[in-house]
This record gives C-alpha cells, structure tokens and sequence, in this order.
C-alpha cells in the first residue's frame, strides 16, 4: 500500500484516509478514528492534571490517580456512544462493562493511562487498546481485530493496526493524525534491550538471558512505562522488551488482556514476536480479566535468544 503514497504527499495522509486505503472495514475505520480523537481528549487532561490521588484502588489495589479515573471516564463514554461497542473492560474498572445494547460487534479492552505513576516526572505515558470481535475470552489471535497506544510524549503519536501492517501517526498542530511511518518493520536483530523488574528478584534463567545480552553490548533503554518502552523497540526497528517471571511472581507484573495482548498484536504486524517464555502472547487463552503473564517482546532473533534460556531451565 505504501507505494500509493508519493512522498510529497505521504505528510497529509490522515489516519481515516489511510484507514479507507488500507481496506479496514467501515466500522472498524469509525471506532479507531472514535479511540484516536479520544487520545487529544485524555491528552487535555494530562496537561490540566493535579496529579492528585484520586483516593480509590483499581482491582489489582493499585492508587488510582484521578488522571487514571478521569481517562478511564472519557474513554468509557466515547465509546457509550460510538454504536459499535458492546462491551468495554478497562484496567480501571472492577468488571467488564456492557456499554452498547448487545447487538454491537466490537470489545474494546483499555489500558487507559499506563505509566501514570511517572506523570509527576514529566516522562511519556501511553494509552494501550485492544478491539475484539466478539467475546474476549479465548485466544488473542482469534478475537483481535486491531490494537493501537497512544503515546503522550514530547509529540503525540499514535500505532495501530487493523490486521494490515503497523503504521505510526503524529499529531499535528491542526489536531489532524498525519502518517509518519507505514509498515514499521522490526529488523531480524536489534540492539536495545528494555528491563522490568528487579535483578534480585529475577530467576537465574533469566538473569543468564540478561548477562547475554549484555556480553553482546546491547544498550539499556527503560523508563518505566510501557508504551514509550515499547514504541522506542518498534520505532528503533528493533531490539527486546521484558518484563519476567520473578521468584515470587511467577506470572510477571503486566496484564495479559490489557497491554500484552495489543502489543502483541502490534508487534507480531512489525514482523517481530512475543512470548511469555513458552508460547505467543497471542496464543495464551484469556482466562480471567485480571490475568497477568511474563513477557518478551520485540526481534525475532532476541525473543528466540530468550526461549532458548528459558527452555535450558524447563528441560
Ligand atoms: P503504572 O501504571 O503504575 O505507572 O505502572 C506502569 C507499568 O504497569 C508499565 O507501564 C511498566 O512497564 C511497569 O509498570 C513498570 O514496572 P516497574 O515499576 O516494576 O519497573
């Protein structure tokens, strides 16, 4: 698709016009347009935050900041009335919501502000999203239509994908998503690696897999957040992101159905592959809205590299 576009006018390409050009279907094209126009409304607010602790605790316990609610808010009810939602789970919210009369065709999953701890830093945070047709239960790569994360940075960015490739966005100061990458591709081999969790806490198997990694002189690239974390593998073309098991927490930190999924998704649309050690993130069965798994993500060569350390503790 992207010889279509001459680089003279590749700069205004909207997203609903890459949209129509990619073949995304009607309403598809209509709910990520909805999703995208709702990040220019969750970045308002981020920018007018107080930053005060809202004083609640989503399901995992965890302070939700009033931006953390306030996003959740807007999004929820942008997607009340976009007329292809039926149901809308969110990290945020205590169980899954039914936001449409039951005959729509999409859920949508919501991670609605990631990294809102490191607001008060100023560094980027993101909003991640899944869009499902269907039920959301069973395996990502039978449900999932698209996925995209907004990245709230020094610039706005938005990925997504509808199944036809990964493509990058920018806002610009007209408020229009004009296309800035198509078809991001992910190199065999990169060379940044991106850390979660703490070393006394990782299994040895990891730590050999890390102690690779950096014999081999890859560069250390990890701010805490998941989305500027992620975009800087994909955007680098290249490179791993992890978030493990640790030894007294088997199943890692991250959430399957709200970031691991979408991001796999992406990533997978790149060319690259994630796992949780033993098989794709897009292959794990959703079992449960709050489920959690270990996650390595980004180049093909990297995220084989990991198994194969893994592998070496489970045989
Ligand atoms: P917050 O949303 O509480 O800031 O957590 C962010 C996050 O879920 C994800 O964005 C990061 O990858 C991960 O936590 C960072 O975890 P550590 O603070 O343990 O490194």
């Amino acid at each position: 698709m992207g010889e279509g576009i001459s680089d003279y006018t590749k700069f205004c390409v909207d997203l609903r016009r890459h949209m129509w050009m990619a073949g995304v279907e009607t309403e598809l094209r209509r709910l990520i347009w909805q999703i995208a126009v709702t990040g220019k409304y969750i970045s308002a607010k981020i920018h007018e935050s107080n930053r005060k602790l809202a004083g609640f605790k989503n399901i995992f316990g965890e302070e939700q900041l009033a931006l953390d609610k306030s996003s959740d808010a807007i999004l929820k009810n942008q997607l009340q009335f976009s007329g292809f939602v039926r149901e809308y789970a969110s990290e945020e919210q205590d169980q899954i919501v039914q936001i449409g009369t039951g005959a729509e065709k999409y859920f949508v999953t919501a991670d609605p502000l990631d990294g809102s701890s490191l607001v008060d830093t100023n560094l980027a945070i993101g909003t991640i999203i899944g869009i499902h047709n269907g039920a959301m239960y069973g395996k990502g790569r039978d449900t999932m239509v698209a996925a995209l994360y907004i990245t709230y940075g020094p610039l706005i960015t938005m990925v997504y994908s509808a199944g036809k490739g990964t493509h990058e966005f920018v806002l610009n100061r007209e408020g229009e998503y004009v296309l800035s990458q198509e078809n991001i591709r992910l190199k065999e081999k990169g060379d940044i690696y991106s850390l979660g969790g703490l070393r006394k806490d990782w299994t040895p198997e990891h730590l050999r897999f890390v102690e690779y990694l950096e014999d081999e002189g890859y560069k250390l690239r990890y701010s805490g957040g998941f989305v500027p974390d992620i975009n800087q593998v994909l955007i680098k073309n290249g490179g791993i992101f992890t978030y493990p098991a640790l030894k007294k927490s088997p199943h890692g930190k991250l959430r399957l159905l709200f970031e691991l999924l979408p991001m796999a998704f992406l990533m997978e649309q790149a060319g690259g592959e994630a796992t949780d050690g033993k098989q794709a993130i897009l292959d794990i069965s959703v079992e449960d809205i709050g489920q959690r798994c270990p996650i390595y993500i980004g180049s093909r060569f990297e995220v084989g590299k990991a198994r194969e350390f893994l592998e070496e503790v489970q045989t």
